[in-house]
């Protein structure tokens, strides 16, 4: 895809929870949102999502699909790159955000640099248990299983995995990223991988809420890795954070979203 300018955002994990990020959201979808040509969601805008069915009565998601919609109605590009907390967001959503889903990873070009975009999680090959996982709840018949379930008893599944994300946070207080686990982190491998394999050295993603720019290299290959930032409004105890990536002509820098 070749385009001029577009911005970038990750990691949003948008629920009625956190009514700070979201209002940050809404008011991002109003203003800056509406100032480039192309937007790329790449994964996780939602804490959970367990099916269309079960998330589209909620006056919140639909307001959210609705805010996105205004910003593809404003002559905006939008397009979303699933992420591992919101891979079944559907169809129905699609049709009331009106943007346009891609596959992971996707590939944008300006001029003649071109970078790929990815959520990331597919990168975290230190930790085959989440690949597997990864691997099995992408089959396509296993969704349409997951679908048959109840939508009150999928909701009960998508609550706990709130909870354990709630006690993520806390612990996240007292995060160093020097002690990080690999295992939630990306590999120079796969990073390495994904780049061969769409003949490319710059690569975009997001997911491991550990933002920054690096420069890698790994035998003959060498490459430039940006890491998008997650957002939170909510835990005034923590570093407040919200931010996009802009990429155009001269390269990319980083929007500030903090007011
Ligand atoms: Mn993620």
């Amino acid at each position: 895809m070749v385009i001029d300018q577009a911005l970038i955002i990750s990691d949003i994990h948008l629920t009625p929870a956190y009514p700070h990020t979201a209002k940050r959201f809404i008011d991002f979808c109003q203003v800056e949102a509406r100032k480039t040509p192309c937007l790329f969601i790449i994964g996780d805008l939602f804490e959970f999502w367990v099916g269309d069915d079960a998330h589209l009565h909620s006056p919140f998601h639909k307001e959210i699909a609705n805010e996105i919609k205004q910003v593809v109605d404003s002559g905006v590009l939008v397009y979303f790159i699933p992420g591992n907390r919101d891979f079944m967001l559907g169809s129905a959503f699609a049709k009331l955000a009106t943007w346009q889903v891609l596959p992971d990873p996707s590939i944008i070009q300006v001029g003649s640099k071109k970078w790929v975009l990815t959520h990331g999680d597919n990168l975290c090959t230190a930790d085959p248990a989440y690949q597997l996982f990864r691997g099995i709840t992408r089959l396509h018949f296993l969704q349409r299983l997951f679908m048959l379930i109840p939508t009150p008893i999928r909701k009960k599944m998508g609550a706990q995995l709130r909870q354990r994300a709630t006690i993520k946070y806390q612990l996240r207080q007292h995060f160093n990223p020097q002690k990080a686990n690999i295992k939630g982190n990306v590999t120079l491998q796969a990073c390495a991988e994904i780049l061969r394999k769409n003949h490319c050295n710059q690569l975009i993603h997001g997911h491991t809420h550990l933002p920054g720019i690096h420069q890698e290299t790994q035998g003959q290959q060498e490459w430039t890795r940006w890491v998008l930032s997650d957002w939170d409004l909510d835990h005034p105890e923590m570093h407040p954070r919200a931010s996009a990536l802009q990429i155009d002509h001269s390269g990319v820098s980083v929007i500030n979203l903090i007011r």
